[in-house]
């Protein structure tokens, strides 16, 4: 059983992961415009972990008997800059997820939800995958950046993401 406090807590987690959806999505866009092919193929794939990220709190609300709330999405820049650039603020953005999900689990230790401490401990590990994956491809960035590989071959390995499970 959830208290208010936590209720609202991941109803504001839900937001954050849609906006996150939504911002993966813009960037999909965005790399479809400056002809990446590849880099738009992994954002889409990004949007299905995020709606994944979502459902789960929204699952949980509503099996430990709470009330989901949808709150209005951000929008999202349409503009991101170079690749290096864009997965820059993809990273950033990650972890600033990253905290969050740190503060809902010290929300739900201070109240005594440990149900949902051990829920959050799944978004612990996602997010540890989620900044490793962006600073992998920032790593590629750097060696087209210092002329060890070219872009196409960088788009090329992004287009082979599989979708989530
Ligand atoms: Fe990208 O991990 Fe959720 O938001």
């Amino acid at each position: 059983m959830l208290n208010e406090k936590m209720e609202e807590a991941l109803n504001e987690q839900i937001n954050r992961e849609m906006y996150s959806s939504y911002l993966y999505l813009s960037m999909a866009a965005y790399s479809s415009t400056i002809g990446m092919p590849g880099f738009a193929h992994w954002f889409r794939v990004q949007v299905e972990e995020e709606n994944i990220h979502a459902m789960k709190l929204f699952d949980y609300i509503n099996n430990q008997g709470g009330r989901v709330r949808l709150k209005e999405i951000k929008e999202p820049p349409m503009e991101f800059g170079t690749p290096m650039k864009m997965f820059q603020q993809t990273l950033k953005h990650e972890q600033f997820i990253t905290r969050s999900i740190n503060e809902l689990i010290d929300l739900a230790s201070a109240e005594k939800d440990e149900t949902t401490a051990s829920f959050l401990q799944w978004y612990v590990e996602e997010q540890v995958e989620e900044e490793e994956n962006d600073n992998e491809i920032i790593d590629k960035l750097k060696s087209f950046e210092e002329n060890k590989s070219t872009l196409a071959e960088i788009d090329a390995e992004l287009a082979k993401r599989l979708s989530p499970k």
